[in-house]
């Protein structure tokens, strides 16, 4: 395919930016990585903000052959846009419309619900590892209640929803969220997913997760067999460890 709009990602590591690249190496575009290092252990670089004032990653510069610049931020709009915009050969066009619907409903989830839970419980774990030495033995069971109560509680429930969905569609033949194709679902949940099971540390005891819902641990681990998944991988192996064909 002849592309004329140039494509510039900015990434992190271990960042929601990954299923951008995953998703423009499914469509099997040109585009420029732009890579940095977290600072201050979690954050965006600075420069990132004179992209975007929030400087968050993932954000996508498309600059068009008549110079024409769109800045695109939020990892769910960056994915409906790309596919509408170059999914030239239909690969991610639901087949049905109660599979558009499907898919609609999870490019929102993604970020709208289960995420902020994962957000919860990341911001506890820090409060809990590095609140001065007295005030620890106190932050530590009060955020350990606030998860129980709330964010690791409402995770192991939207695990549980993720899982007997794929289960159903396991018994359906099909190893993706919607349909029986890659989708828009499959890119968005993919890093609520990864991250659910590689931090299960941060869920203190929820620690069985891969055991309690084995269908979609599963399907995690196929995606990282597909070969979209391994290109995406090898353009930043550099500066993340990844798993590849279920093997990080
Ligand atoms: N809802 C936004 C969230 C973006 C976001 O928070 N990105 C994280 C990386 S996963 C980030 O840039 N963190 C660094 C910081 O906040 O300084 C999206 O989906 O793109």
């Amino acid at each position: 395919m002849s592309q004329e709009d140039i494509i510039k990602l900015y990434w992190l590591p271990y960042s929601r930016a990954q299923r951008i690249v995953w998703l423009l190496e499914e469509l099997n575009l040109n585009y420029e990585l732009i890579k940095h290092k977290r600072v201050q252990s979690v954050r965006a670089p600075k420069e990132f903000e004179n992209v975007h004032p929030l400087g968050k990653s993932p954000l996508l510069e498309i600059i068009k052959p008549n110079g024409e610049k769109f800045t695109l931020a939020e990892s769910g709009w960056i994915v409906q846009y790309l596919i509408e915009n170059y999914d030239k050969e239909n690969k991610f066009k639901p087949e049905t419309s109660q599979d558009a619907n499907q898919i609609g409903y999870f490019l929102h989830y993604s970020e709208g619900t289960i995420q902020p839970m994962l957000v919860g419980l990341l911001v506890n774990h820090v409060a809990a590892t590095t609140a001065p030495f007295p005030a620890r033995f106190l932050v530590k069971p009060i955020v350990g209640q606030i998860n129980k109560g709330y964010y690791g509680t409402e995770l192991l429930k939207n695990l549980k929803f993720l899982n007997n969905i794929v289960a159903e569609q396991n018994k359906k033949g099909s190893n993706f969220l919607v349909g029986d194709k890659l989708s828009a679902a499959d890119i968005m949940l993919s890093f609520p997913i990864l991250s659910a099971f590689t931090r299960d540390d941060m869920s203190d005891n929820y620690t069985s997760l891969k055991n309690d819902y084995p269908e979609l641990y599963q399907y995690y681990l196929n995606l990282t067999k597909l070969d979209g998944w391994k290109k995406a991988a090898e353009q930043v192996k550099d500066m993340q460890k990844i798993a590849i064909d279920g093997k990080l």
